[in-house]
């Protein structure tokens, strides 16, 4: 193995755990034959059809041919992503042909997407260089948040966009589905919240999308947030708000912070009967229920909301001022008894933390890196996203940079295993569907090495965006349109 006039990783991106060059290369006018042994499984046998299928494409094997070498996929168990089952693989490419080596199926999934970013030209075609690969996740959370409320985001797009998670190996799509501006889910119990929505995804729709992302060993955590961000909530059932105005999606860019009435029995009793029906839709064993940038305001001016806080111990020292994190805790285990009746993991905003919640809550810092390491402190498991904000447009080097566990983490090594790892937000205020790819990509992938990659392979900035460029015409051929003008598309669009 000689590899020293080589990049060390090449196009790989995420940069695997270990990577030994060999001087050879598997010829590309190879037939590779597929040969899996593992417990039958229809979305390995796809994974391995779309890889075969992208090689050819790519010119770096062959579809039809004498020089027959074996593909062999070896894979323990079925693995399922929300079980965090291992995603480590071993993939070994040498001028005899292919093998993959993986506990479960996760990996097999991993280690085709590597393969995927290894063929390199050579002439007139490419090649798959000689290669040992062996490669495990740092994080086992590597998330996207897309905010399908602000701006409604065809299935389509969610479907590419989970293409490229793939790619670059990130396992969670956390899709933000109500806000002020709308409720994106077909409700059968209360059919209002999307009705006054305008566009939102059929129930049929959720399913494919969650399909979808099985296939590609990624999860789907589903959003809705609350008590704050419900201006749509309130538009559909005026009965949930905390005073007497009644709100339309149209009003609902932030000109009004509005928040449900926490003290009342038929706020909980409508959330109980909307959660029982999206935890059964979702099956994931988390749900996230937001809990973020509620002000208190609506909860102040609320003589009834004041008088129930006064009766309940839930003012500051002064006697008279509502302590509102008091009232939202109590909101909040309100709802994560809900969510646990049906069998999930309440996910929730850094906000959620506070005394009294729950040591089985996950927390997602979005203020802070404080409050990631809070919530370690505190015992719960958490997820970074402060630094990750993908929708404001800061470098790639800038998102690369952002560690959920710095050198220099204040956390114990028992702390450090309740980082989770992190999700990029892509929020939707500013985009819709015709950009939303290019606020996406590639720059997402720099937030997926991070959270994929060892910190110590990881520090050269440069080599990161020239690998980055790669990613950024791989991705182009799976179909994601980041480098396609606004022009283009409303064409394609017939518009
Ligand atoms: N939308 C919702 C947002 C944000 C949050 N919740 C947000 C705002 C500012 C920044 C980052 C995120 N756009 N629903 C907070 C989690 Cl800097």
């Amino acid at each position: 193995m000689s590899a020293q006039n080589a990049p060390a990783s090449r196009n790989l991106l995420p940069v695997p755990t270990s990577v030994r060059w060999g001087a050879g290369s598997l010829s590309w006018k190879t037939y590779l034959r597929p040969r899996v042994q593992g417990p039958a499984d229809t979305a390995t046998a796809a994974a391995v059809v779309r890889t075969l299928f992208r090689l050819h494409r790519d010119g770096s094997a062959w579809p039809v041919g004498t020089n027959v070498v074996p593909f062999q996929i070896r894979y323990g168990k079925v693995g399922r992503p929300e079980a965090f089952d291992e995603e480590r693989y071993s993939l070994r490419v040498t001028p005899m042909g292919i093998t993959i080596d993986a506990p479960t199926s996760l990996g097999v999934l991993r280690a085709l997407a590597t393969l995927e970013q290894l063929p390199q030209t050579a002439g007139h075609h490419s090649e798959l260089p000689e290669v040992d690969i062996q490669d495990q996740p740092r994080f086992p959370w590597r998330g996207l948040l897309i905010d399908a409320s602000r701006h409604f985001m065809p299935v389509s797009l969610i479907k590419r966009n989970l293409d490229a998670m793939a790619a670059v190996k990130l396992n969670v799509l956390h899709w933000h589905l109500s806000d002020d501006q709308g409720f994106r889910v077909e409700s059968r119990v209360l059919p209002r919240l999307h009705e006054i929505s305008g566009q939102y995804y059929t129930q049929a729709q959720v399913r494919e999308v969650l399909a979808y992302a099985a296939a590609r060993g990624i999860r789907v955590l589903p959003e809705f947030d609350v008590p704050s961000h419900t201006i749509a909530w309130n538009a559909a059932y005026p009965q949930l708000a905390s005073n007497d105005s009644v709100y339309t999606v149209y009003q609902s860019w932030r000109t009004a912070n509005v928040a449900m009435d926490p003290t009342k029995e038929s706020t909980y009793a409508l959330l109980d009967t909307l959660f029982r029906e999206m935890t059964a839709l979702f099956p994931d064993p988390y749900f996230h229920i937001g809990g973020d940038e509620n002000d208190g305001r609506q909860w102040r001016r609320s003589p009834r909301i004041m008088e129930y806080a006064k009766a309940n111990g839930m003012l500051k020292a002064d006697g008279k001022t509502l302590d509102k994190h008091k009232l939202q805790t109590y909101f909040n285990r309100r709802v994560l008894a809900i969510v646990t009746n049906y069998n999930k993991k309440m996910v929730g905003w850094d906000e959620i933390l506070g005394p009294g919640l729950p040591q089985n809550a996950v927390i997602q810092s979005w203020r802070g890196k404080k409050g990631l390491n809070d919530a370690a402190l505190a015992g719960h498991s958490a997820i970074l996203s402060n630094g990750y904000y993908i929708d404001l447009n800061f470098t790639a080097a800038t998102y690369y940079a952002n560690d959920p566990l710095p050198a220099d983490t204040p956390l114990t090594s028992e702390q450090q295993k309740l980082i989770l790892g992190g999700e990029a937000t892509m929020w939707a205020e500013f985009a819709d569907s015709v950009v939303m790819d290019s606020r996406i990509w590639p720059r997402t992938a720099a937030v997926a090495e991070r959270l994929w990659s060892p910190a110590v392979a990881t520090q050269d900035v440069p080599d990161m965006y020239r690998r980055l460029a790669a990613v950024s015409t791989q991705l182009e051929r799976l179909g994601l349109q980041h480098r396609k003008a606004p022009m283009q598309l409303l064409s394609q669009m017939g518009g």
